[in-house]
């Protein structure tokens, strides 16, 4: 099944939908104004059969990252982009103005090149910035006491199964409780307060009014990227747009565009005006394609122009790597795997070249000034990761980490979102010390990390090397986790890889939120191991992370519709199946009116022993 179906119809150019998941309807959350439309996705469950006590089985309500791409009353044009959502809330703080031709950056000098006119975004959108001694920055807004509709939108989003149960979802079983997690917790207030003191960030550049507003911290739902874009030379812009809507409709919360390569600008404004989610990007990549790959030629200016060309297009976080200094150079150079991060290197080199401190480091301020008239939010870059788990934890990284920590309260100083990256690769015992450094260095900004990849040995399969412990530092703390592919190290990911690598990520997110007692996380898993007691087969599947896949391997054994029925799974057969034997002493205890289950299990267990003994040759032949 095509996840993205593409319909071109003669006169409106092409008109793109996401498939939705089986058995989901797009549904919305009204916030305090009608325009305060929030997403979700609701899962329609099947009821209880009979034998089980034929209850009704109340709607799933999950996060929905897909935007309205999913959404069957609205066509999208990609020639023409999403509706800007947020397009009123900007306008209405009334500190912006519009930046009309030469006083932008992108202006009339790239409007007027013909030779990328035919790739040109029908709708431009008016660029913004900030009124003159203005800074729209959400922090700045937190900090004065406001509480945007950005920040209660996302209140209700990060709510959204409490929000859609309450009062639906009680008891519904005998040892479930929904009932007692019921209650939002997540109030805008307390959006407010976390952005205010820097815990947690709201990418939204007021160049991106298509965005569905997220957060990103340690007190909020553990957020996930995927990259795309590292083979532009090779891939269309329709490609990198229809990865793009790949990897949010597998639940990708930000999506980094790290293209590089020709009609750079173009991809990313095709990008983004189709992007419901956050977009980053490393803007020292483009910078470097303009002095044609020299490092050494790399310059203030010409780095200040391009974060204000991308800026102006609507990048809602810009990966910098700040913190890379001089001094910290050489303390690299006995590393087994030396500097692995591409703009680690790239800024490693340029220090090296001019021998003085890099150009990021001592413009900082200067950037701090463009990120605050867009609102484009910091994600400090960690240029000096770890490469391998020999240099796990080493000083030139921590020394680097140190950096992040006084650069972001320069950040802070001019309310500037911030959040840091991290590694990399790290064994498991040495994970929970990065996150305790990092909130003590860092004053407790939101962690971003690259897995970390917990050993070294298994190249084909460093999604799950890094899962590992991306689970393990989400539970800690860290609040973004960005995904690794199975074919990190070896080559480009292909459509299938980011779909695998999402998901895998979505589980580290997940087993982060459960154990971290998100309210609500548990919801779905409740859910789905009732189902799974019940025998509702299509309930399973529908519940899934990957329900296609699920469906897939379930149909490989017993691809009979009766089998989506039954009341046993191909690992034990009919006879065999645990889930049935305690049904089955249950409703023995219940008949034989036998209070205590205990006794009732050891007698139910005696019967199906004395009848395993009598017919399990026979059952062996069964399946
Ligand atoms: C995330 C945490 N640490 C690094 N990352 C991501 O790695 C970063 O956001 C970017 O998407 C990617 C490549 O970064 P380098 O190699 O330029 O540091
Ligand atoms: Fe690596």
């Amino acid at each position: 099944m095509s996840a993205v179906r593409q319909e071109i119809t003669a006169d409106s150019g092409s008109s793109i939908r996401i498939d939705s998941y089986p058995a989901s309807e797009k549904v919305y959350i009204q916030g305090s104004r009608p325009d305060i439309q929030v997403p979700m996705r609701k899962i329609t469950l099947s009821d209880t059969p009979a034998n089980f006590g034929a209850e009704k089985n109340p709607p799933l309500y999950v996060y929905d990252t897909s935007g309205v791409y999913t959404d069957p009353n609205v066509a999208v044009n990609l020639h023409k982009g999403l509706g800007p959502v947020r397009h009123a809330w900007i306008e209405e703080r009334g500190d912006t103005e519009l930046l009309n031709g030469p006083s932008s950056i992108y202006g009339q000098e790239r409007l007027a090149d013909p030779a990328t006119a035919h790739l040109r975004f029908e709708h431009i959108c008016q660029p913004r910035r900030a009124k003159s001694g203005h800074n729209v920055s959400q922090m700045h807004y937190a900090r004065q006491g406001i509480i945007t509709p950005e920040m209660e939108y996302i209140a209700i989003r990060e709510n959204q199964n409490i929000e859609a149960m309450r009062g639906t979802y009680k008891g519904q079983h005998p040892g479930f409780s929904f009932g007692a997690a019921i209650q939002p917790v997540i109030t805008p207030e307390f959006v407010r307060s976390e952005v205010a003191r820097g815990r947690a960030i709201i990418p939204a550049n007021i160049n991106h009014p298509e965005l569905e507003p997220m957060i990103i911290g340690r007190n909020f739902l553990v957020k996930i990227n995927g990259n795309l874009g590292n083979s532009a030379v090779t891939s269309s812009i329709e490609e990198e747009v229809e990865k793009m809507l790949w990897g949010i409709r597998w639940g990708g919360d930000t999506i980094m565009d790290l293209s590089t390569g020709k009609n750079i600008h173009e991809t990313r404004e095709w990008i983004l005006r189709n992007s419901p989610v956050p977009i980053g990007t490393v803007p020292i990549y483009q910078a470097l394609e303009k002095v044609d790959g020299k490092a050494e030629e790399l310059t203030w200016e010409i780095y200040r122009d391009t974060l204000i060309e991308q800026a102006e297009q609507g990048v809602d976080y810009f990966t910098i790597h700040a913190g890379v200094r001089l001094h910290h150079v050489p303390l690299t150079a006995k590393r087994l795997t030396g500097i692995v991060s591409r703009g680690g290197s790239i800024m490693a080199k340029w220090c090296l070249a001019h021998h003085t401190e890099s150009f990021l480091y001592t413009h900082f301020e200067e950037i701090c000034e463009i990120m605050k008239a867009y609102d484009v939010s910091f994600s400090l870059g960690d240029g000096l990761r770890p490469g391998s788990i020999y240099d796990a934890n080493d000083a030139a990284q921590f020394g680097e980490l140190e950096t992040l920590g006084e650069l972001t309260k320069i950040a802070w100083q001019h309310d500037v979102q911030t959040m840091i990256e991290g590694p990399g690769h790290v064994p498991l015992q040495m994970i929970k010390i990065n996150m305790e450094k990092q909130l003590e260095d860092c004053f407790e900004a939101p962690f971003y990390t690259l897995g970390p990849l917990t050993t070294d040995i298994a190249p084909g399969y460093d999604h799950i090397t890094s899962a590992i412990g991306a689970a393990n530092i989400g539970w800690y703390g860290c609040a973004m986790l960005c995904y690794v592919t199975q074919k990190e190290h070896l080559g480009l990911p292909n459509k299938q890889d980011v779909r695998e690598g999402i998901v895998t990520y979505k589980i580290a997110a997940h087993a982060a939120d459960l154990a971290k007692g998100h309210p609500g996380a548990q919801m779905r898993d409740n859910a789905m191991s009732k189902a799974r007691f019940e025998f509702r087969w299509e309930d399973q599947f529908n519940i899934a992370l990957d329900p296609e896949k699920a469906r897939s391997f379930h149909d490989e054994t017993l691809p009979k519709q009766s089998a989506k029925v039954a009341h046993f799974c191909s690992m034990c057969g009919p006879h065999f199946c645990s889930m049935k034997i305690s049904q089955d002493v249950r409703d023995y205890a219940a008949e034989k009116g036998l209070a205590d289950e205990q006794e009732a299990l050891k007698i139910g267990m005696d019967e199906k022993s004395k009848q395993f003994i009598e017919e399990g040759a026979a059952i062996y032949h069964e399946i």
